[in-house]
């Protein structure tokens, strides 16, 4: 169980695994004297781990113990680039789990956790290896500290039938008249924050072996999933009165100030805030190796629109390489992250990444105060602050600058002719053409975050919006002679902006929110399908936001918790839905069927996790969808309006939110 904290028993499987003396740094070995009887107490059986060759640890261990590790500074990944190479290195899986228990008691944790979740996610032989979930082994990156300190006491005092689950606050970080934190609950939402740190983790952006790297459109996913981000959160804002996000592009001061209020576990500090107005200065920090100055981005930046005006990147040697054709989006993905898979990045810079770092360390641009890295210098932290989205959304714009230049989809390539889809629609308890959402209260276990913690489980609750399910019912028809496969594509936008506006077509597409994407048969004539909203393929099952409290075998939730590896990326299921409104928010729910047999993708999906592929892809496996990502909306239209655009294996139709302002307790449906 090389996984944990430090100390925390290590017999909760009733094995305790007895380490060689040479397994110890010289600072723990006095200590371990100390606990060992403690830690032992409650094991069955000792298993005695074998002697390993020390690996060389010289570039992970110039990160400090106590520092913090993030992987938008250049050094850092290249300490996690080494750390992971030793991991994916281990002959087996024996040599694999004995180097990560000699790593984990030297290593800086997050540094050891990240190098050590790709490896898991990597090796052929970790496959449904579990990880465990980052909230709880980290939670100071994701809770309220204080919550962590009544947790430290109730382990500390209390025997584990006596504890009472520990109330996570949900609105913290700032008054109710700060207009930004009407969206906080979004921002800060544990499962959203863990689905950005696990897409990340899942698409690494460096490794020394490329194959790591190197997955089926990782940089079309990049602008996927992030734009889709940026739409989700526009529709919130669009709920709680605010309007939609301004991009951000270093030039000015930053007006929103974000105070995360969260302490960090590693280094025992506070996470650094940021005042209203700041400024971004040029970084010198040479802590961690950065100078970079921001006229340096501002080339990089004019590099990059320079390439998609000319639609061809300039390669190294002098060459081009073109971003015409369907490859085009993923190169131009992963030269703006920027990833290790970028084909200039002496030209066009570590742009997105630089971005990050820009902003995290704009409270102490050249280290005076000694200060670290702010949230948004920390996949796990970044989306909880506003300019996040700002950041993004600039992003985002490049890649539609990029999409602007591409032709529209011409009706042909639209149209599926022999098949018609004249209606969709929902069905929830709320009734027809209605949706439901409200808060309801979550358990989060917080002990295994705990370094010395005893036996037995603390609970946090958290406060969460979610919605109620429903069921897709899309009436079709099918004028061939024979049944045919379709590929079901279902979106949701807004049809009026904070303001009232009725939004154009432009307006709209970008706020499109994959609902879900699946095949189904379309048999000759008329005939209805239906769905579920719990099967979205955007979304992972609410157990794996919120994991099952048992790690142990044949006790309920057991089996959920050793497919938490790859699955455990993907929207979190709560958050399916927008907030809406308590009045009803409007929205425009659209579905389109395309042929199967033009989208598929041959391959062999048995025993893969794929249930949110549409935001996380497939382990091992292709993108499971050949059209663009996004697709219809990736592009302009000559549309006006989304009437216009419309063929006939569309249909829209006019759906409602409502909010009740109630909290509900979640119901295990086992
Ligand atoms: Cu996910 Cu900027 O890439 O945060």
């Amino acid at each position: 169980r090389p996984l944990e904290p430090i100390f925390m028993p290590k017999c909760e499987g009733k094995v305790h695994f007895r380490l060689p003396a040479s397994y110890y740094p010289d600072k723990y070995k006095t200590a371990i004297d100390f606990v060992k009887d403690w830690i032992t107490r409650d094991c069955d059986e000792t298993v005695d781990v074998p002697e390993i060759q020390p690996p060389d640890l010289t570039l992970p261990l110039q990160l400090d113990f106590y520092d913090e590790f993030s992987m938008f500074v250049p050094a850092h990944r290249e300490m996690a680039k080494s750390l992971i190479h030793i991991l994916m290195n281990a002959k087996n899986l024996e040599e694999f789990q004995c180097l990560a228990i000699f790593c984990q008691m030297r290593i800086n944790p997050s540094l050891f956790n990240y190098a050590l979740s790709v490896a898991i996610l990597n090796r052929k032989d970790t496959k449904g290896i579990n990880i465990p979930s980052f909230a709880e082994l980290f939670p100071g990156k994701f809770i309220d500290p204080w919550v962590l300190e009544c947790a430290r006491k109730a382990v500390a005092i209390l025997l584990p039938d006596q504890r009472k689950p520990i109330t996570i606050p949900q609105n913290y970080t700032a008054a109710s008249f700060e207009p930004e934190q009407r969206v906080a609950y979004f921002r800060e939402d544990i499962g959203v924050n863990l689905h950005h740190w696990h897409w990340h983790l899942v698409y690494p952006m460096d490794a020394n072996d490329l194959s790591i790297i190197d997955k089926d459109r990782r940089g079309e996913l990049f602008y996927y999933m992030h734009q889709q981000i940026i739409a989700r959160y526009n529709i919130e804002r669009y709920c709680n009165n605010l309007s939609h996000v301004v991009p951000y592009d270093l030039k000015s001061p930053i007006e929103e100030g974000y105070f995360p209020k969260m302490n960090s576990k590693v280094a025992s500090r506070a996470w650094p805030p940021r005042f209203t107005n700041t400024t971004m200065y040029n970084l010198d920090r040479p802590d961690v190796q950065v100078r970079i100055d921001l006229s340096d981005m501002f080339r990089y930046r004019d590099n990059i629109e320079q390439a998609i005006e000319n639609m061809e990147v300039i390669l190294p040697g002098g060459g081009t390489m073109s971003l015409e054709g369907d490859k085009g989006i993923d190169v131009l993905g992963n030269l703006i992250e920027a990833s290790a898979l970028s084909p200039n990045k002496g030209y066009y810079g570590d742009y997105h990444n630089g971005g990050h770092l820009f902003i995290s360390y704009s409270h102490d641009p050249e280290n005076r105060y000694l200060e670290k890295f702010a949230v948004m210098g920390d996949p796990t932290t970044a989306m909880r602050d506003p300019v996040f989205y700002r950041w993004h959304t600039h992003i985002d714009n490049l890649f539609q600058l990029y999409k602007s230049k591409l032709p529209p989809y011409t009706k042909n390539e639209l149209e599926w002719s022999g098949v018609s889809v004249h209606s969709v629609g929902v069905e929830s308890a709320a009734g027809a053409s209605a949706l439901r959402t409200q808060w309801e209260r979550s358990a989060l276990r917080l002990d295994r975050g705990l370094d010395f913690a005893k036996l037995g489980s603390v609970l946090g609750t958290v406060t969460h919006l979610t919605h109620h399910d429903f069921v897709y019912a899309i009436t079709v028809e099918n004028t061939r002679v024979h049944e045919v496969t379709g590929t079901v594509r279902l979106f949701m936008a807004p049809t009026q902006n904070d303001k009232g506006d009725w939004l154009k077509f432009e307006e709209q597409r970008r706020l499109m929110i994959e609902l879900d994407k699946f095949t189904h048969p379309i048999p000759v004539g008329r005939s209805t399908i239906s769905r579920r909203s719990l099967d979205s393929s955007v979304t992972i099952p609410y157990d794996r936001t919120f994991r099952p409290q048992s790690e142990r075998p044949g006790e309920p939730g057991f089996a959920e918790a050793a497919a938490f590896d790859f699955c455990g990326c993907g929207w979190p299921h709560h958050l399916l839905i927008p907030k809406g409104t308590a009045s009803g928010f409007a929205m425009t729910l659209f579905c389109m069927i395309t042929n199967w047999e033009e989208d598929r993708v041959a391959q062999d999906l048995v025993g893969a996790c794929n249930d949110a592929a549409s935001y996380c892809g497939i382990r091992d496996r292709k993108y499971p969808d050949r059209r663009a990502m996004g697709f219809p909306f990736d592009r302009r239209a000559p549309a006006n309006v989304l009437k216009e655009f419309l063929t006939l294996n569309m249909a829209t139709s006019d759906i409602i939110i409502r909010f009740k302002d109630e909290i509900r307790d979640h119901q295990n449906k086992d």
